[in-house]
């Protein structure tokens, strides 16, 4: 970080790191108060995750219209066409996003953050890029998610394989065919049940190394009719969605009921659970049920038990029905992320797809022709890792953004994770980040999240801009209150149960902890403008001498 306080160095007001919801959100609103801002991202085409989650399958699990910006000035003239959007549909979003916003003065494509430090005398960050250059910006905004940073278990000879490999975060853009293919894949979360679905009907055979079982929901997908959208769009439909976001757990248009499971009788609850699962589907099952279903182990028994029976009708291989799901689950039903799926659990028991538990039979060996468990070689051409990523914190820990207090933002949480209301850090003044740890990310709509992180930004800098404040930065006391409340909410529920990786479990080493708020996304935002007022509770300012 050599060049510090060259006068020549590019400044901008704002520098947004990653070019997907969060940052398109971000950039909009301030350049719109007089701000210069840019976005970096390293891809070589906008769409964040969209852009590197290219694998065959991809999907978004949240409806239509509430996973795209809350912009009428978008949505005007654009209208998706499915319930649940495809990845390159959503691709096709960020184009009109890009063209409609005319952004391409404001984006640099190709272009990695490596790190940052804060000059202190100027009030600004100086932003290092792996191609060399350097950036001076008032405001450092990384808006990278919570999946940048891909993970790969450590199976044994797997640079031994000579076929081909592929990890679904950083699938070949230009797609691969899998058309009559011996494959294998390791991992059943969201990205590896949207694989096994595209391609289990087409594949030779495929071979599945599950660890945990998935719980999935029917997506209850349909094509969206153009005319019925317009008309929502005329009737204010899409206005009110956007609002109705704004009062609920998750940032969905629904919330969990005011009813107990027990309130109701076997028979109503039985009607109830029918309705959200079957008629219904995607996340009311989850999210829009019994207030105590993912608070109180009994209640979650009586889901899980209505979930199973739904699965067992559709599975008929006896072997299958119980490694889908299980008489005793490993987990409370809801404590991991549900995929929703449209027809995975008869590819599952398609005769030319086999699931090995990889508990009771571990991957001995990656050998050059297969994989290798105790019950022998299993020869395939093309080996899939569906396995994840170091999850929430990952992606920021991996950056050399250095404290005002000497150390990296890992260091800052070598011994827990801190932070100031999952959107700063004391030491990191003028910083913020969207969409990261201890805020409602993983348990939300996306870009519900991120459009009032976005709000709070803007907020912030407004305020801080009107009063000439030039450094802002969070205090320890609002950290160690929000670790303090971050505990408090994660405990009572039933997500401890799990091992995933809300709580870092998924990585051998990571220590276990609550990764994502779990107090609902009303109380997090109360919370954040909270913190603005009785002259900044929640934050030091300071004013560069003139
Ligand atoms: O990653 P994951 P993902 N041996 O961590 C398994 C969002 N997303 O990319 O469950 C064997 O969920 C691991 O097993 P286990 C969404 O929020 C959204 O699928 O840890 N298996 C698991 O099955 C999602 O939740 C969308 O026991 C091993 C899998 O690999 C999040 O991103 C689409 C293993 C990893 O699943 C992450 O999803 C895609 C090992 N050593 C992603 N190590 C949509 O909206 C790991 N696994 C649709």
């Amino acid at each position: 970080m050599g060049s510090m306080g060259d006068d020549d160095m590019p400044y901008v007001d704002v520098l947004l790191v990653g070019a997907g919801f969060a940052s398109f959100t971000l950039l909009n609103r301030l350049r719109k108060m007089g701000l210069g801002v840019k976005i970096f991202e390293k891809g070589a085409a906008s769409g964040g995750i969209w852009y590197w989650n290219c694998y065959p399958g991809a999907r978004v699990d949240s409806d239509t219209p509430i996973y795209q910006l809350f912009d009428k000035e978008l949505y005007e003239d654009f209208t998706f066409k499915e319930r649940y959007s495809g990845g390159k549909e959503l691709r096709r979003y960020f184009k009109h996003i890009e063209k409609k916003w005319n952004v391409e003065e404001h984006m640099e494509f190709n272009k990695h953050v490596d790190g940052a430090v804060f000059d202190e005398k100027k009030h600004q960050w100086v932003v290092e890029c792996s191609d060399g250059t350097y950036t001076a910006c008032r405001w450092f905004i990384p808006c990278i998610g919570f999946a940048a940073r891909r993970y790969t278990p450590p199976v044994p000879g797997l640079s031994e394989f000579k076929g081909d490999t592929y990890h679904t975060a950083v699938w070949p853009q230009h797609g691969i065919n899998l058309r009559g293919k011996r494959v294998a894949q390791i991992g059943t979360g969201a990205s590896g049940i949207q694989v096994i679905q595209e391609i289990g009907p087409i594949v030779k055979n495929l071979t599945i190394y599950q660890r945990t079982p998935n719980f999935c929901l029917p997506m209850n997908q349909r094509q969206l009719d153009p005319k019925e959208e317009e008309q929502k769009k005329a009737n204010g439909d899409y206005e009110k969605a956007f609002n109705e976001t704004r009062k609920t757990f998750s940032g969905f248009t629904y919330d969990f009921i005011e009813k107990n499971t027990f309130d109701d009788s076997p028979e109503d609850r039985e009607k109830f659970y029918h309705k959200l699962l079957i008629e219904q589907g995607g996340f009311h099952y989850w999210l829009n049920t019994y207030k105590d279903m993912l608070f109180d182990q009994k209640a979650n028994d009586e889901a899980y038990k209505f979930w199973r029976n739904s699965v067992l009708k559709r599975v008929k291989n006896k072997e299958k029905q119980e490694l889908l799901a299980p008489e005793v689950p490993p987990h409370p039903w809801g404590t991991k992320r549900p995929s929703l799926e449209q027809r995975i659990y008869e590819v599952f028991d398609q005769d030319n797809v086999e699931i090995i538990d990889v508990n009771e039979k571990p991957i001995i060996a990656v050998e050059a022709n297969g994989l290798r468990t105790k019950k022998g070689l299993v020869e395939v051409d093309t080996l899939i890792l569906a396995t994840g990523f170091d999850s929430v914190t990952g992606s920021l820990a991996q950056l050399a953004i250095q404290s005002t207090n000497g150390g990296t933002i890992a260091d800052h949480w070598k011994d827990r994770l801190q932070t100031s209301m999952g959107i700063a850090i004391p030491g990191y003044p003028n910083m913020f980040f969207l969409y990261g740890p201890q805020a409602p990310t993983a348990f939300s709509n996306g870009p519900s999240c991120t459009q009032f992180q976005a709000e709070f930004v803007e907020a912030a800098i407004k305020k801080c801009i009107d009063d000439g404040i030039t450094r802002f930065e969070a205090t320890k006391e609002a950290e160690d209150d929000w670790c303090k409340r971050m505990n408090e909410k994660w405990d009572v529920t039933l997500f401890p149960k799990a091992k995933s990786w809300y709580s870092g479990a998924n990585i051998p080493g990571k220590r276990v902890e609550p990764l994502n708020w779990a107090g609902g996304m009303v109380e997090y935002t109360t919370s954040l403008h909270g913190s603005l007022e009785n002259n900044y509770q929640g934050w030091h300012t300071d004013k560069l001498k003139a």
